[in-house]
């Protein structure tokens, strides 16, 4: 079963819209595995955007992330890393397409509402920097053979 690290972002939590959110995520057949409201760190921070560091943006962007609590998840499904970006939808909010999280709900970049790890590797480094492995919960759902 793959994993990945999701998270919505403050704009996601201050605008209500975490419940819409993992319904998207329930809707599609993921499991959740672990999920909790998470006040971020200066550190926490720049530890998960660590690529970008350097970037014209990046002050701006761990400003942002650090603003308010997120709501940080993983969840687990076959190829949930690309199915869950596309999901997600375009980084920037001019390419994200409607029907897409960010497509329907967000109007600006950076706010674009929820973070997605993009590869299996930054998956499992994203999650340890917001979860112990005892907090992941390892369940069976009965539907699993149907989706
Ligand atoms: P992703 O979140 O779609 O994986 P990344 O390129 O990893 O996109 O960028 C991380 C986050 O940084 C984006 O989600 C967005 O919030 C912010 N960001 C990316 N590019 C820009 C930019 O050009 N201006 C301002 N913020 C940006």
């Amino acid at each position: 079963m793959d994993r990945t690290f999701l998270m919505v972002k403050p704009d996601g939590v201050q605008r209500g819209l975490i419940g819409r959110i993992v319904s998207r995520l329930e809707d599609k057949g993921f499991k959740m595995a672990a999920g909790k409201l998470v006040q971020v760190s200066r550190e926490q921070a720049e530890r998960h955007y660590a690529e970008h560091v350097g970037k014209p943006f990046f002050e701006e962007l761990v400003g942002f992330i650090t603003s308010g609590p997120v709501f940080a998840m993983v969840w687990e499904g076959d190829n949930i890393v690309t199915l869950s970006r596309l999901l997600i939808g375009k980084t920037q909010v001019t390419e994200a397409l409607p029907g897409t999280i960010r497509g329907d709900f967000a109007a600006h970049t950076p706010f674009n509402l929820i973070h997605g790890s993009d590869s299996p590797e930054s998956a499992e480094r994203e999650i340890a920097n917001f979860f112990t492995p005892e907090e992941l919960v390892r369940y069976e759902k009965t539907v699993a053979t149907w989706v």
